[in-house]
């Protein structure tokens, strides 16, 4: 009967890095016959993550979530407007059980996002719903978000389990003080992480293999639940894009370019370079005499750039480059760019899903990381011999900025590193056994007998 059918409802929380890796766990699940909805808690943050809850195919319903503000005198507007969404987020865990009760369906299970796990995982035991955890970002830091009870924010190194060393400067910035709205959900998050029944990764075992056996045989936190990588998750295909795939003025470029002689450039969704670090990546890019497709973005909020591409870049850089680089403002297709022949590199500020479309593609990196966890992932690209990590490149305005030459330099070391290529290569072919499940048990496990049975 229908009743009996598997029914997962997915609860994302804030920004594109966390809202693309659900619907693909979506779309993973719908293939293999479990019936799935995602939670919408609204407003969204950016219109780009609205855009995308508004294209999805009817087979991925929406459960509209609307969230109550929160009170301005505890937490100032002014504050990382995506923290702010997951406290309210967080603080609405209440309204769930009721709101299920006025959908009329019965959820077999929930896959909710960690940076809401420590207010909702009791709210589904009470209500006898299984919850599972998915994590948007690599095995590696979910090795540190675990650890961190147990760890003291002050060293100047990690060692985890003896599988995993960061640096204390690795450590996503926020963590550093601990009243930051930041730290305190992430400390309370990760101390219920075990109460969970298994956290989904978008990883593959061949990409984060030490880490992943590490959590599984108990090595990281004693007694944790399964921890499962179902990466590389399947692309979105069109459906984050507003034009048809190829319609757009970045693919047409490519088209254009020869075989794997371009290097993208691109910050993710809500990372912006401080403009004076634009102009001087702009200089590298042209005297690294590669050809290049750059996505330049000036506000941190939104995927909607408006504004004259010349005012950023400078006067005349778009003629001096013309028919070499290409300068975009808007959002292109970026699993179609990484996935086109004429593509080689990417850099990138190690978002996670950019590392593991990178990974998927076969194209290596030049990581600059900023923030959040882009500095774990980072050092692993490098690990890993997929890409390179400047570790002295910096962002902040206030820090100075990485003059044009360097940058020109890496770019060329990058697009002429043939090892590197082949490295990338293999790992491909490995993520492409995982995907077909040939060779790999835990791709299994998204099935609802597997889940059911965690
Ligand atoms: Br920009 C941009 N096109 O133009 P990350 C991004 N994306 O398809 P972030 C596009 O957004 P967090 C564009 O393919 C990836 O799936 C991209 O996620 C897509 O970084 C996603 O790489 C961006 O994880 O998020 O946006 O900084 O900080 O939450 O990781």
């Amino acid at each position: 009967s229908a009743a009996s059918l598997p029914h997962i409802l997915l609860i994302p929380s804030a920004g594109m890095g966390h809202l693309v890796p659900f619907v693909r766990l979506a779309t993973a699940l719908s293939i293999r016959r479990i019936t799935v909805s995602i939670l919408a808690a609204r407003p969204t943050v950016s219109a780009a993550e609205s855009h995308l809850l508004s294209s999805l195919p009817s087979s991925i319903p929406i459960v509209d979530f609307p969230l109550a503000p929160l009170d301005p005198s505890y937490f100032p507007p002014s504050s990382d407007p995506f923290y702010l969404h997951y406290e309210a987020l967080r603080r609405s865990a209440h309204l769930l059980p009721p709101l299920l009760s006025v959908t009329g369906t019965s959820f077999s299970a929930l896959i909710i996002d960690v940076s809401i796990t420590s207010t909702f995982l009791p709210v589904a035991s009470a209500a006898n719903i299984p919850c599972f955890l998915l994590f948007t970002s690599s095995a590696s830091m979910f090795a540190l978000y675990s650890s961190i009870p147990s760890l003291s924010l002050s060293s100047a190194e990690f060692n985890i389990a003896g599988v995993l060393k960061i640096p204390n400067s690795s450590l996503p910035p926020p963590l550093r003080d601990p009243t930051n709205l930041f730290t305190t959900q992430l400390v309370d998050n990760s101390r219920a992480l075990p109460l969970s029944q298994g956290i989904l990764i978008n990883t593959f075992p061949a990409l984060e293999t030490e880490v992943l056996t590490a959590f599984n045989s108990g090595h990281i936190v004693p007694g944790f639940p399964p921890v499962i990588a179902v990466g590389p998750l399947p692309p979105l295909g069109n459906l984050a894009e507003k034009q048809p795939p190829g319609a757009s003025q970045a693919m047409r470029w490519l088209d254009q370019q020869p075989e794997r002689s371009v290097m993208y450039v691109s910050f993710g969704s809500r990372t912006a370079l401080p403009t004076d670090q634009i102009r001087e990546l702009g200089a590298g890019l042209e005297m690294s005499g590669c050809r290049f497709l750059w996505v330049v973005k000036s506000t941190k909020v939104d995927r909607e750039e408006t504004g004259e591409i010349e005012e950023l870049v400078g006067k005349g850089y778009s003629g001096r480059v013309e028919g070499r680089g290409l300068v975009v403002r808007e959002w292109v297709e970026q699993v179609a760019v990484l996935g086109h022949r004429a593509v080689a590199g990417f850099l990138s500020h190690c978002g996670w899903n950019s590392v593991m479309e990178a990974a998927a593609a076969g194209v290596t990196v030049l990581a600059w990381p900023r923030t959040a966890d882009q500095r774990v992932n980072a050092a692993l690209v490098a690990r890993r011999g997929v890409g390179v990590w400047p570790e002295h490149w910096v962002w902040e305005a206030d820090e100075g900025v990485v003059a044009a030459e360097e940058i020109g330099n890496k770019v060329r070391e990058v697009m002429r590193n043939q090892r590197m290529r082949e490295t990338a290569a293999k790992l491909v072919a490995e993520a492409t056994v995982e995907q077909d499940g040939s060779s790999d048990a835990s791709k299994a496990m998204l099935s609802w007998p597997s889940l059911s049975r965690l």
